[in-house]
């Protein structure tokens, strides 16, 4: 079976985006490829964080996963952190990879150019070299990517190769090792079009975990009243009916991609029911199907979380059936370096 490994940045509320964007489509990946599912805190901390709230964040992150219905039978769900082999091999790879070329991605200059350069840490630089890691330490084949991180997926696969080739094969086969490439190199899993949710208050800029407004996303656990409150307050326009892919109207097509998605509808289906409809029908028929898709994750969320030690066991198991698989990458590349083995 093809691998296959994705994450989630435990950095606040989980919220639609999240869910549609990835990890409602994680549980159709784990019929079909053998899937790890971390919480990747490691990386939540590139940014100024509160530490009162990381552990706390990261469990109900992990209960999400399992409420969406991420299967702990066929998914290995962990917390990187509690796999060491993420930051050692982060170490090794950061050897090879080149400051220019860190300093030129998208998300860094975006991110530091909000910040501030005086907030900016050298881990918000090196990011993507510990996204490899967790990559390559799992030999994946394929990693679901949104567009923003297509460009870390091939800084990721550019430092598979450069390993590989600098210390792989022969190299390797004389330092006492197997031979052969040290990593495999992953290719991209484009998700379903349609999958990028956008902001409830601005149809322009995405859904986001960390936006100060909690009124421009819809959280998994917001309570019903808070969503149909949501829904009622988002940003219309003054057009007649409701219209996918028309450049003007960003929030009535985002809304209508909300609504296809949470009823399994077609985009023809939801386009011919809801052509003549005003602003008010359609908010609440969207409303209601949101409460409707949300309500049995919401459930299985509090079932998971009344139980005191479930959560702990499957994180646990899953870190270490992962750390295994970790440990065997992240022993090869010692030994391929040239380490002294301990
Ligand atoms: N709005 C979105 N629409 C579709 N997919 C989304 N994802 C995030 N937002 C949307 C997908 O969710 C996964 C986890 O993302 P992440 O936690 O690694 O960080 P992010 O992409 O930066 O997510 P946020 O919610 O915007 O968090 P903050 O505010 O902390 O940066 C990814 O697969 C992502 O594509």
């Amino acid at each position: 079976k093809k691998r296959v490994v994705s994450g989630v940045q435990p950095t606040g509320n989980i919220h639609l985006g999240n869910y549609l964007g990835a990890i409602k489509n994680w549980t159709s990946l784990q019929d079909t490829y053998e899937t790890l599912f971390f919480i990747v805190d490691l990386h939540a901390i590139t940014l100024p964080y509160d530490a009162q709230q990381l552990s706390k964040t990261t469990r109900n992150t992990a209960a999400i996963y399992l409420a969406c219905g991420v299967d702990p039978s066929k998914a290995s769900v962990f917390v990187q952190s509690h796999v060491r082999a993420h930051v050692e091999l982060m170490w090794l790879l950061s050897s090879e990879a080149r400051i220019g070329r860190l300093s030129r991605m998208i998300q860094f200059k975006e991110k530091s150019r909000k910040a501030g350069d005086e907030n900016v840490s050298v881990a918000l630089l090196t990011y993507p070299v510990l996204m490899a890691s967790d990559i390559l330490l799992y030999q994946s084949d394929l990693v679901p990517v949104g567009e923003d991180q297509t460009q870390h997926l091939e800084l990721t696969r550019e430092l598979a190769e450069r390993v590989n080739n600098l210390f792989g094969g022969r190299k390797w086969k004389k330092m006492g090792g197997r031979g052969g490439a040290l990593f495999k190199v992953p290719e991209a899993l484009i998700p379903p079009a349609g999958a990028r949710v956008m902001s409830l208050t601005d149809g322009l800029s995405k859904m986001s975990k960390s936006a100060p407004s909690d009124q421009s996303r819809i959280n998994l656990l917001d309570p019903k009243d808070v969503i149909a409150n949501k829904i009622k307050r988002c940003k219309t326009d003054s057009f007649p009916g409701m219209e996918f892919d028309n450049p003007n109207r960003p929030e009535c097509s985002n809304l209508l991609s909300i609504y296809q998605l949470v009823t399994g509808k077609t985009k023809e289906e939801v386009a011919q029911e809801c052509i003549d409809m005003n602003w008010g029908t359609f908010k609440t028929n969207l409303a209601d199907a949101l409460i409707d898709h949300l309500h049995p994750i919401q459930a299985r969320y509090n079932e998971i979380t009344s139980d005191a030690t479930y959560l702990d066991k499957v994180l646990s198991e899953g870190a270490r059936k992962a750390a295994n698989i970790a440990d065997a990458t992240l022993n090869n590349v010692y030994q391929a370096m040239g380490f002294l083995p301990r």
